[in-house]
């Protein structure tokens, strides 16, 4: 024990000189109380009275408010950009909690609660949040038993691939088990260096391969490649590429978007693909940071290319919008499996800013689906500090005159949040709750007929150290209800599952509507690829046909 604890220290040590630079080795202990960072998160916490807690980190916000230079002193950023799905996944864990403390045939001695922070997209919060979760709330040292008792059983998230390779690195220090819901880049599939890290969603080594397939399909023999600047983007076309091997394809261009905005970089990215034959396009990159190059397609009117789209943007309601259809539409990519969550679309109308004065992420939420200001409160209204196309960083704090009333319908929305028939994602994170849920109920529960003594499998749940969840992990599989059984490899992958083809269409004028047109399947010995000849694809191209890229 106090070995591990001596491994946080360090580790919360690391952390703040990675952010300020390391100092003289003598000044160390007054130093570091010194810069002690004040940690500044959002989220929801319910720990008390519950013997079970379970750490999530979801992207509430989509970017961190950049710091003022002339503050030295180590503060927690603030974040802006309302993400509406992320808030989605986050209740979503709520309910799925919720759901599993109703039923009595999972863990029936104990009750899970949570503690969920806001992650902002951005790597140090998501540290932030799990020195945070491994301090057990304010205590100084690592303790998965907290103040209050309850043991932290495991964290669920991040979203964003680098957040979780973050947070996997400083989780995995202390073999607690984390689930992830979003995360695909292959690097996590490492089991020596993300030995603890497991996730409910497919790696993108199974996507990639997925979309070589798709352009075999088609016949396209010579396609351009964009990537997001961050491990996702980067690698998930290193993968695509790497399956291209012998096949006669060949990569007319590969390019980076930039994560910061940056126009010359932006500008490189266009020119490739305004000066190239190639009329697909692979484009790998998750849609929040895709927003500034659709733009950019908008401006130089770049409409006549097929995009093959990878799983983070081709449902995002954030793109598919009809203004944007003459540039994306007719896009074909890889969806994770839709799916019915019963009770969610209740639990998530259940939202209301005047529950709770200290629920700022749901006065912000209110707020920014309304577009107004709720009384009486500092949450500020929909800040924007990012750097437009322009080149400038738009500075306004925008405040709207209209107060909000409290009298809003949720019904009169149309808003992503509330959109439960796209459920992917979504689904992963009821998953990810209940495989942590599965595996301390696996481990607790005594066999019957043994005595507890005999018996290896009936622990105390305070002498359950998290490696044996670990260790566990990779032994059983779960399953929810009626649902297919979920069981993971020692990488800490699914052992299969499937993806819809999905292909965006216009349906009367005024809605894009993701179509599947086909399956992908895998498991452990065989992958399958369907896409059926009278599947009626929408292609954006002049003659409507599939297009040439040759
Ligand atoms: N993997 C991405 C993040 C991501 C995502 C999404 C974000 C995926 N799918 C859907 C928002 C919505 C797939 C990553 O970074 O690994």
């Amino acid at each position: 024990m106090a070995s591990r604890r001596t491994y946080l220290v360090l580790g919360v040590l690391l952390f703040v000189w990675a952010e300020l630079g390391t100092k003289g080795q003598e000044e160390e202990e007054e130093e570091t109380c010194r810069l002690m960072r004040k940690f500044d998160l959002n989220g929801y916490v319910d720990a008390k009275n519950h013997s079970i807690i379970i750490g999530g980190l979801f992207p509430i916000h989509s970017r961190t408010i950049p710091e003022n230079e002339s503050s030295f002193e180590p503060v927690s950023a603030q974040c802006e950009g309302f993400n509406f799905r992320g808030f989605r996944w986050m209740k979503t864990m709520i309910h799925t909690i919720q759901e599993i403390n109703e039923r009595k045939d999972i863990l029936p001695q104990h009750t899970l609660g949570y503690q969920i922070f806001d992650t902002c997209c951005t790597v140090s919060k998501a540290m932030e949040s799990a020195v945070v979760m491994l301090m057990g709330q304010e205590e100084n040292k690592p303790n998965i038993r907290n103040s209050t008792g309850a043991y932290l059983l495991g964290v669920i998230g991040s979203g964003g691939s680098a957040l979780s390779i973050a947070t996997s690195r400083l989780l995995s220090l202390y073999r607690l088990p984390q689930m992830g819901y979003a995360s695909t880049t292959t690097l996590l599939s490492d089991d020596i260096e993300f030995s603890t890290y497991f996730r409910t969603i497919a790696s993108d080594k199974i996507q990639a391969h997925a979309m070589v397939k798709l352009v075999q399909h088609f016949g396209w023999v010579w396609v351009g490649t964009i990537a997001s600047d961050d491990d996702y983007g980067k690698y998930g076309v290193k993968e695509f590429k790497a399956n291209l091997e012998g096949l006669n394809i060949c990569i007319a261009f590969s390019e980076t978007i930039p994560k910061v905005y940056s126009n010359e970089k932006m500008q490189k990215a266009v020119n490739a693909i305004k000066g190239s034959s190639a009329k697909v396009i692979v484009l790998y990159a998750s849609d929040l940071d895709l927003s500034p190059f659709v733009l950019e397609m908008v401006y130089h009117n770049i409409t006549d290319r097929t995009w093959i789209a990878s799983e983070a943007w081709i449902t995002s309601a954030l793109l598919a919008k009809p203004e944007y259809f003459p540039y994306f539409g007719g896009s074909i990519g890889f969806a994770v499996p839709r799916s019915d969550i019963p009770g969610l679309k209740e639990f998530l109308y259940d939202v209301h800013p005047s529950k709770d004065p200290n629920d700022v992420l749901t006065i912000e939420f209110w707020q920014t689906a309304f577009n107004c200001t709720w009384p009486n409160s500092s949450v500020p209204y929909n800040l924007d500090h990012r750097v437009n196309m322009t080149g400038k960083a738009d500075r306004l704090e925008a405040t709207s005159d209209r107060l909000c009333t409290g009298e809003e319908r949720l019904e009169d929305l149309k808003n992503t949040y509330l959109d439960v028939s796209q459920l992917r994602i979504t689904n992963n994170v009821r998953q990810a709750v209940y495989a942590l849920a599965y595996i301390m109920e696996f481990l607790s529960k005594c066999k019957a007929g043994i005595p507890p003594e005999a018996n290896s499998r009936c622990s105390e749940l305070k002498t359950i150290e998290p490696w044996s969840l670990v260790n566990t992990l990779h032994l059983t599989s779960y399953k929810i209800l009626d649902e297919i059984p979920v069981k993971f490899k020692s990488s800490g992958d699914i052992t299969s599952g499937h993806y819809d083809i999905l292909n965006w269409q216009l349906e009367g004028s005024k809605e894009v509507v993701f179509v599947k047109v086909g399956e992908y399947k895998f498991d452990e010995y065989k992958v399958e690829f369907i896409l059926p000849r009278n599947s009626t694809i929408f292609w954006n191209t002049v003659s409507s046909k599939v297009p040439h890229s040759v």
